[in-house]
């Protein structure tokens, strides 16, 4: 590991310190040791200089990859928990930023979010869909009706999700229950990743409708909210009825793995659509990843871990 930048900061010091001090007159003794000599008279306190600007110069070389995690600036000469990681997305695999500054205010409002970072998930790339007779098979009114994108990112305390929906009617009933039924997203958590069929304590189905409110199933039992678990949504352009949503969740909900780059969990998400205006009735659901399509008895993330995608917990 290269040396700490506190360390470097002291040499630097040291450097600057030693090259500000006053040249002392020579004395007779020295004058008188280099009297006689024909080459230049270099003075102890300029090779000392050279030799510690030297090492400090080496030293903030070998130091690019110390960074404090979220700050740009070297702190304390730690590994570079951002470090860039081997693993790439593709289909059923997303590699989450990490943050780099400070962490997206769950604000639902996505400007503090790279436009670059989101995954589309539309009708023609679902690979769960539900509702499919309701699709007219034109992209355009089909993607105006219900589509999205989504994207994840990670620091040291959270994951953190967002989502933009694009929606043509809303469809939200405070009374009813089951929030899938409504104008709703669903993020599903395999926080260690172990695929199980069941639901354990790391693994969560969080449903957040468009009024911001947010119900969490377990095997498809509501249950309680994970701890410090922060939500908010906002109303977007680009829809009568589009909206964004912003989702933090601790990774202290998430298991007990340690967070670091390369750390995989399991991953899902999915886009419910109601366009009915009396009563709850979804028309649409558009799945990211179905890893059990085809399996039975229940072939969807909402039964088994086992069907979710990833995310890898990516570099800067
Ligand atoms: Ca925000
Ligand atoms: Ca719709
Ligand atoms: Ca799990
Ligand atoms: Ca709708």
């Amino acid at each position: 590991m290269s040396s700490p930048p506190r360390n470097r900061a002291r040499w630097l010091i040291v450097a600057v310190m030693v090259a500000g001090l006053p040249r002392a007159p020579p004395s007779a003794q020295r004058r008188q040791r280099h009297a006689g000599s024909t080459g230049e008279c270099r003075p102890w306190r300029a090779a000392l200089v050279a030799v510690v600007s030297a090492i400090a110069f080496a030293s903030a070389l070998s130091c690019a990859g110390c960074y404090d995690f979220g700050a740009l600036a070297p702190v304390d000469g730690g590994d570079d928990p951002c470090a860039a990681s081997s693993v790439t997305s593709g289909p059923g695999i997303l590699v989450a930023g990490c943050v780099i500054g400070a962490p997206p205010l769950i604000d639902g409002k996505l400007d503090d979010w790279s436009a670059a970072a989101f995954t589309v998930l539309d009708r023609a790339n679902a690979a769960f869909v539900d509702g499919t007779a309701s699709f007219t098979g034109t992209t355009a009114i089909d993607d105006a009706d219900s589509s999205g994108s989504f994207a994840v990112r990670w620091d040291l305390n959270a994951l953190y999700v967002a989502v933009k929906v694009t929606d043509d009617v809303r469809g939200l009933h405070p009374t009813e229950t089951h929030y899938w039924l409504d104008d709703a997203v669903e993020v599903f958590l395999d926080g260690d990743g172990a695929r199980t069929a069941g639901y354990n304590s790391d693994d969560h189905q969080l449903i957040v409708r468009a009024d911001g409110q947010m119900q969490e199933t377990r095997n498809e039992i509501p249950v309680p909210l994970p701890p410090g678990t922060v939500v908010a949504v906002a109303v977007a352009s680009g829809g009568a009825a589009s909206w964004t949503l912003e989702l933090a969740v601790p990774f202290a909900d998430l298991g007990d793995a340690a967070v670091h780059g390369g750390r995989e969990l399991g991953f899902d998400l999915l886009i419910d659509d109601d366009d009915s205006l009396n009563t709850s009735d979804r028309k649409h659901l558009l799945g990211w990843v179905n890893l059990l399509a085809g399996a039975s008895p229940c072939p969807a993330p909402y039964c088994s871990t086992a069907a979710f995608g990833r995310v890898v917990l990516g570099g800067r």
